[in-house]
This record gives structure tokens, sequence and C-alpha cells, in this order.
């Protein structure tokens, strides 16, 4: 039987690591579109338009569409939205000043495309006293399950976060 194709997108702030847990987690060359900027502070490139990758989990070949974190280019929020079932929106755990930016990203994606969304706070391996996932929660008013800390750098983390997120994408395919 073949797979199914799965669209997902991945948003979150400048920085939050869209693009690290693409590049951690494709199992094809990933598309990137990574420009050197001296606009963002702390990082020597951004994204200026996507991020792809894909990833074979069981039933479904999961295509991975991730956005900039700039709000200049806020437009490709719901261009790379479009058609996808589900949301994963990084948030950075010790970027609390990120969090409004997030919760917006959050509230224009899903206003457009009510999907099922998952938050993955991410750099907890090198911000350990950043903000635990159940407070992460508590700032989004999502029951604490919704948030899952991960590593953007390691294999195993990222995944756990996109199948957390593929349980929901397949409970909201088999209510409808
Ligand atoms: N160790 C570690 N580093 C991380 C994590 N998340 C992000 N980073 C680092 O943060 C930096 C920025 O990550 P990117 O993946 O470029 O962030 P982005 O979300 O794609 O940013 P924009 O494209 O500018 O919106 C990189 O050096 C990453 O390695 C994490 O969970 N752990
Ligand atoms: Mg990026």
């Amino acid at each position: 039987m073949s797979k199914k194709a799965v669209k997902i997108v991945i948003s979150g702030p400048v920085g939050a690591g869209k693009t690290t847990l693409i590049r951690t987690l494709s199992q094809t060359p990933v598309v990137n579109t990574d420009e050197l900027s001296t606009e963002v502070i702390g990082k020597t490139h951004t994204t200026v338009a996507l991020d792809f990758g894909q990833i074979d989990l069981g039933d479904y070949m999961v295509h991975i569409f991730g956005t900039p974190g700039q709000e200049r280019f806020d437009f490709m929020w719901d261009e790379l939205s479009r058609g996808a079932l589900g949301l994963l929106l990084l948030v950075p755990c010790d970027r609390p000043e990120d969090f409004p930016h997030a919760r917006k990203i959050l509230e224009y994606v899903t206003s457009r495309h009510p999907v099922p969304f998952v938050i993955a706070s991410t750099r907890h391996d090198i911000a350990p006293k950043g903000w635990q996932a159940k407070d992460i929660a508590s700032y989004f008013n999502l029951p604490e399950d919704q948030v899952v800390p991960i590593n953007a750098e390691n294999r195993e983390s990222v995944r756990s976060a996109v199948v957390c997120l593929m349980k929901q994408v397949e409970s909201a395919v088999s209510a409808a």
C-alpha cells in the first residue's frame, strides 16, 4: 500500500530552530533559503522563503515546510500553511520576549487554517534555566501535553514532536 502524503508546517520566531529542526529530521536533502543577514542579532543567516524536508513515518510520508521567522516575510506563513494538516510551532524556551510573536503566528495561521497544532519548545539543552514546557503551556493556555520540549539538533527529540503532532492530525482526520 502506498504511503499517504501529509503536509505539515513549522513556524515560530527568528532563531527558534525551524531550519535546524528540518535539517536534523529530513531523510531527503533539504531545500533551504537561508541568506546572510545583518539584521538578525546573534545569528549570521536567516530564512527568507522556506525550508523543505521529508520524513517517512510508517503509513505517512510527511512533507515539512518551514516558514521564515521575520515578520517582514509574514505573507509566507499563509502561503506555506495552505493545504497543511498540522502546525508545529517552535518557541525558544529561553526567550520569553519572543512569546508574543509566537502567539501572533499561532493566531494568524490557525485563524486562516484551523488545523491541529503542537508547540515544541526548543533550546532546553543549552538553556536549562529557560521556561519549562508546563509554564509555556500555561502562557499559551494549552494543556501540558500540547507542549513538547525538544532539542532541535537531536533527531529522536525532534521526531517525538512530529509524532505527537501526527497523532493529533490523525484524530482530526478520522473525526472529520
Ligand atoms: N543546541 C540547540 N541549538 C538550537 C536549538 N534550537 C535552535 N538552535 C540553534 O539556534 C540557531 C538558530 O536556529 P535556526 O534553525 O537558524 O532558527 P530559525 O528558526 O530557522 O530562524 P529564522 O530562519 O531566522 O526565522 C542555530 O545555531 C541552532 O543550532 C536547540 O533546541 N538546541
Ligand atoms: Mg530558518
